[in-house]
């Protein structure tokens, strides 16, 4: 078992404000980072901006600021995005960063040396919003971009190409023999049928339109393309080309390190073939994985400024908490599918399993606890029913279940697991009738009854405290659990939960009005 983890996300684009698609990958991957925390591991999670590029340099023009001022106003908003979302990210790397231009320059000055970069001449079809060059096949007819559906015009510049073909056997080797490599499987096949098969070009490493970008050293009025300089992110952050650097030995050179990125399914041949072909060329290590999340719709398709129909995380965060938006994010797409933002699923996932499953079965237990044992929880007996007996071994099958689910990054799946216990604990309710126990004096099973219900809450508590990061905290407070709880270590044995004093607290999730609260998130589309 490895016992460090290195995660990152893509470092995302200062062009515009980020919506909740840039969100839903960050919070997914600050999940995930909690989670392995949890389970012990040391963790460096990574963010960042990816600041350069022609895309930048012309939306700066357009709003009369120069380039680093525009990016250093938009990167403030990355940033209280990050705050508000409670994203624990390690560090925030910025392409315009002097830690990272060295690196950058260092490593085209290295691929050159090798001879894996050299120099030519490029003429095809170019997308600026996507910073791609594109073949006159690729773009058809009508020339647009085969990525984005934009027009491409044609461009003919001196370029510096990177010999893509020289690592690439030894990448399909990689992923032979790595199926865990690029997941899900769907990615990989599209990789290969799309890009692999029909061969795959060397690609234009520098531009010479336009100057915002890493200069190259050896040849003014060259700079450095934009994805090469944004990939290195990834080990800049980490002190590289110094390989002594101490996070660069630990989370990078150390084979005990398991370094994953995730990144969205429109960047994957990106993250899946070039980087890796550049790592390869650099003599690094590959990363252990590269995980593909899915783009989230909404329902008239793309989310784009120009449809109107962009979701701003913030103003869902004040109105429903960050938990309601990290749990909806983690919980209504499966992770590595593409999903739709629908007001009505974002009401309906916090009502039903925020406010009723689980703050309902908090309210109940502890309402009761409070009736029957003047608030004190009672101390664990061993299975008193069967009810009790069957009640543990789902929970701990969960925790099992949970884990298992969470190491393989089906982030979504575990929760469901959770919730399924959640459900299972509340028809525990139904079954034990607590209230004829009591009217029968049946003072033992009642108490056994109120301890499973205290420790299923407390273990359903601690799983869900990766995506739930205010709500566990009100649920210990609630329950009178010392927060040391928060912990893996007491989830090996069932019934640590015991003795406590309960305080009835303010509902964890209210419920809230479906059409009042649709008619304000369509609202917010812009
Ligand atoms: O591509 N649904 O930056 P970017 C889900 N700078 N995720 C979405 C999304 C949506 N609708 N829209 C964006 C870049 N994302 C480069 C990355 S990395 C070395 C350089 C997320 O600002 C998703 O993770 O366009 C996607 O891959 C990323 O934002 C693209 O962000």
């Amino acid at each position: 078992m490895k016992k460090r983890v290195y995660i990152t996300t893509p470092i995302y684009y200062p062009s515009a404000k980020l919506h909740i698609g840039h969100a839903y990958c960050t919070t997914l991957c600050d999940v995930f980072a909690r989670y392995k925390r949890l389970m012990g591991y040391e963790v460096f999670f990574l963010t960042g901006s990816d600041e350069h590029g022609e895309k930048i340099e012309s939306k700066a023009k357009e709003a009369n600021k120069t380039s680093q001022q525009f990016v250093d106003e938009i990167v403030v908003g990355f940033k209280e995005l990050w705050d508000a979302l409670k994203i624990t990210n390690n560090d925030f790397i910025r392409t315009t960063e002097q830690r990272h231009i060295k690196a950058v320059s260092y490593v085209f000055s290295k691929l050159l040396q090798k001879g894996d970069i050299y120099l030519g001449n490029y003429e095809g079809w170019y997308c600026v919003p996507c910073e791609s060059f594109w073949t006159e096949t690729q773009t058809g007819d009508d020339h647009l971009c085969p990525d984005c559906h934009r027009p491409v015009e044609k461009k003919s510049e001196e370029s510096y190409f990177f010999n893509t073909n020289k690592y690439l056997p030894a990448l399909m080797k990689h992923f032979d023999e790595n199926p865990a490599f690029l997941t899900p499987i769907s990615r990989k096949n599209e990789m290969i049928n799309t890009f692999i098969k029909p061969g795959l070009a060397d690609l234009a490493v520098s531009r010479t339109s336009f100057s915002w970008g890493v200069p190259v050293k050896e040849k003014p009025g060259h700079v450095v393309y934009v994805w090469i300089d944004a990939l290195v992110n990834y080990i800049s952050a980490l002190g590289y080309p110094d390989e002594n650097a101490e996070k660069f030995k630990k989370f990078w050179n150390d084979k005990n390190t398991e370094i994953i990125h995730v990144c969205g399914a429109d960047i994957t041949r990106f993250h899946a073939l070039y980087w890796p072909l550049f790592l390869l060329g650099l003599d690094l290590r590959l990363p252990d994985r590269v995980f593909v999340h899915g783009l989230l719709m909404m329902k008239d398709g793309k989310m784009s400024k120009s449809k109107g129909n962009v979701i701003d995380p913030f103003p869902l965060i004040e109105r429903y908490g960050v938990d309601a938006v990290r749990y909806y994010l983690a919980r209504e797409t499966v992770f590595g599918s593409d999903g739709t933002f629908t007001p009505e699923q974002f009401i309906e996932r916090v009502n039903v399993d925020l406010a009723n499953d689980y703050g309902n079965l908090l309210h109940r237990t502890i309402s009761m606890i409070i009736k029957y044992f003047d608030g004190i929880i009672p101390t664990y007996q061993g299975q008193v029913t069967s009810f009790d007996n069957e009640l543990e071994e789902l929970a701990l099958s969960t925790i099992k279940e949970y884990r298992e689910q969470f190491d393989e990054l089906e982030i979504t799946e575990a929760f469901i697991s959770v919730f399924k216990l959640v459900s299972a604990t509340n028809k525990y309710i139904d079954n034990t009738e607590p209230w004829n126990l009591a009217k029968n004096g049946e003072t033992k099973a009642l108490a056994s009854a109120m301890n499973h219900l205290a420790n299923n809450l407390y273990i359903a508590a601690v799983l869900l405290s990766p995506v739930l990061v205010e709500t566990t905290k009100k649920l210990f407070t609630q329950l009178g659990i010392e927060e040391k709880f928060l912990s893996i270590e007491y989830l090996n044995k069932y019934g640590v939960i015991g003795g406590q004093k309960v305080s009835k607290g303010i509902p964890l999730f209210p419920r809230l009005k479906p059409e009042d609260e649709i008619e304000y998130i369509k609202n917010l589309m812009s």
